[in-house]
């Protein structure tokens, strides 16, 4: 019986500490996602210098945090000579080839954080300029 009451009280003291636990996880694991999970909108124009020899995005940079829905509007403008993409592998992300004067948005989850490139997949271009960076925090 003294056995029972030992092995009893044990259980008991076994599951206060998993239901700490999982309260503790709970709090931890969902404190950063509260704020995440919003949708941040961009515009990325490609730009042509030099007479073609000198490529880029206008936006080297993209800032969001881990979790948000990313919407991206690639736009090759009207005075470009040349198609261009919007690729980052990362997110599955390619615009497919933009020819000057059209444009296309994009959308994907930023499901994890970190920094990841995005360029042209045009032969040649990445290599001119056409690369940046989207950073995810969190
Ligand atoms: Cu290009």
């Amino acid at each position: 019986m003294s056995t029972k009451g030992v092995s009893t009280a044990a259980i008991v003291g076994i599951v206060a500490v998993i239901v700490f636990l999982g309260i503790a996880a709970f709090f931890f694991l969902t404190a950063p996602g509260d704020q995440a999970g919003e949708t941040k909108t961009f515009t990325v124009s490609a730009v042509e210098a030099s007479g073609g020899t000198e490529l880029s995005f206008d936006s080297p940079s993209i800032t969001v945090n881990a979790g948000d829905t990313v919407e991206i509007t690639f736009v090759n403008p009207d005075e470009n000579s040349k198609s261009h993409t919007f690729t980052l592998d990362r997110f599955g992300v390619n615009t497919g080839f933009i020819s000057p004067g059209e444009s296309k948005t994009v959308t994907f989850t930023a499901t994890e954080s970190g920094s990841y490139a995005y360029y042209c997949a045009v032969a040649g271009h990445r290599e001119l300029g056409m690369e940046g960076a989207l950073a995810a925090q969190g």
